[in-house]
């Protein structure tokens, strides 16, 4: 059974903890004041997910990215591949990104996620958190080439992650969820033009790798 949180629903600091401190066991559904979220935390088995996991981590190509924080050029506090097809490219944080050819597997995960969905997606990013001190600061997937709200599927697999959802236009009206391995977070709807999400940082968190299916388009 799905937990479902209405559109009429206000969710104040304190109705979040409903979120805040359980480890997810079932679906849950939140659309309200732009959000649209569905969580599925056992989307995929323990045993798919930990090979899942093995198998990216040895065979994707990491490289950490540039990011631009208040004008300052750092390195991303993680590692990431994008991969899709060779028209596309993606400006992120000033820098105009080109794909990766598709990976063997995450091209099978993809067809599961689509199948599993009924969406389809050309594109993913995986992003690899080394450890706590790794991080995915406050952010929407709203770039111009995924055209106007987008569909996202995200699929966490190794440790468990706090993950935050922000309302843009009240920073106090927030969600936190655990994305643990298997899970499977879709984000629909208007959730990136009002919504804000991030990783923090977590002091003993293992090796974590998540990837957001996404659908880039070809004229926006
Ligand atoms: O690691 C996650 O769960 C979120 C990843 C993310 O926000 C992104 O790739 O834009």
């Amino acid at each position: 059974m799905s937990k479902q949180v209405k559109n009429d629903q206000i969710i104040n600091e304190t109705q979040s903890d409903l979120f805040a401190n359980d480890i997810q066991s079932s679906p849950l559904i939140v659309q309200r004041d732009g959000l649209d979220i569905e969580y599925r935390p056992d989307a995929f088995s323990c045993e798919m997910s930990q090979k899942w996991f093995v198998d990216l981590l040895n065979k994707t190509p990491w490289k950490q990215d540039e990011v631009v924080v208040y004008g300052k050029r750092h390195l991303a506090p993680r590692l990431s591949c994008w991969m899709g097809e060779s028209w596309m490219t993606y400006t992120y944080s000033k820098n105009k990104m080109r794909p990766r050819a598709w990976g063997e597997l995450p091209w099978k995960i993809k067809t599961h996620v689509e199948g599993m969905t009924g969406e389809t997606f050309n594109s993913v990013l995986i992003n690899y958190y080394r450890n706590g001190q790794d991080s995915n600061g406050w952010h929407a997937d709203d770039e111009i080439e995924l055209g106007p709200q987008p569909t996202i599927a995200s699929l966490s697999l190794g440790a468990s992650r706090d993950f935050y959802l922000r309302n843009k236009h009240d920073h106090k009206d927030k969600l936190k969820l655990s994305l643990k391995a298997g899970s499977l977070l879709m984000m629909r709807g208007t959730t990136q033009d009002h919504w804000q999400h991030s990783v923090p940082k977590r002091a003993s968190a293992g090796p974590r790798i998540n990837l957001t299916f996404r659908t880039m388009r070809v004229n926006c």
